[in-house]
């Protein structure tokens, strides 16, 4: 039976485990959360996952919360010869992917989650000053971690880099990249808006993303940078 992946199809962490999933060539049998009706702070969803977020997985009856441990079960259960490459077993070159997934996390997520969840739950009209110089202060340590390595943790796409571009993608629709000042950040993230999986899923998750953050701003879906076509309104 295919793992369930209880998921929204705009959320950066939802969508980095299915591209994940994608890569290893796992079938995964996708479970819709009605978000808007807060399903997902339910006490029959809260007791998969205490965190009451979105994704969980559910693996036969193993529940797992947070797109990070999901994705590292999944490598180390479905991986097969993908998961060296991709969650390395070399103790230093796992670390290195730990710290950028910690970081997406704790600060880069973190700092773009406190504007698009209040957004698309219709209560946050703009980002603040302070909410845009925090996200433009976690692109410039993202840009210190791609000043060492190609990709976000090593010299090859790794879990780490899957979590932060579907991270990214809700970033630049709050605070654009400005390619002068961060770019290895702008290189890597075009690269990354090529690999396949990538235009599969996160391609539409930001363009929903982009709808749903541009009608209660009350902004053209152009106005805010996107990389895939405006849909109709959510
Ligand atoms: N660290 C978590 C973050 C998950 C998360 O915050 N998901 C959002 C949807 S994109 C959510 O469920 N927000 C509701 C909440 O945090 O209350 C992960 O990587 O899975």
């Amino acid at each position: 039976m295919a793992p369930i992946l209880y998921k929204i199809d705009l959320s950066p962490p939802a969508n980095a485990v299915r591209m994940l999933a994608h890569i290893i060539g796992l079938q995964l049998e996708l479970k819709d959360v009605a978000f808007s009706s807060m399903e997902h702070k339910s006490p029959e969803y809260v007791k998969k996952n205490p965190m009451g977020q979105i994704p969980t997985l559910d693996d036969g009856g193993f529940i797992l919360g947070d797109s990070h441990a999901i994705m590292i079960y999944l490598l180390s259960k479905y991986g097969g010869n993908k998961s060296e490459l991709l969650y390395p077993s070399d103790a230093q070159a796992r670390a290195v992917v730990n710290q950028v997934l910690f970081f997406d996390a704790s600060i880069l997520f973190s700092r773009i989650k406190v504007v698009t969840l209040p957004t698309v739950m219709g209560t946050l009209k703009s980002p603040s000053e302070r909410h845009l110089a925090d996200i433009e202060e976690a692109y410039g340590m993202l840009e210190a971690f791609l000043s060492r390595h190609s990709h976000v943790a090593g010299d090859h796409l790794t879990i780490a880099d899957l979590a932060i571009a579907n991270t990214l993608y809700a970033g630049v629709l709050i605070k654009k990249l400005d390619a002068e000042k961060f770019p290895l950040t702008t290189a890597w993230y075009k690269k990354m808006q090529e690999e396949p999986s990538y235009k599969e899923i996160a391609a539409y998750g930001s363009s929903l993303l982009s709808q749903a953050l541009s009608f209660t701003w009350q902004k053209c879906p152009e106005d805010l940078e996107t990389d895939a076509p405006p849909l109709v309104a959510l």
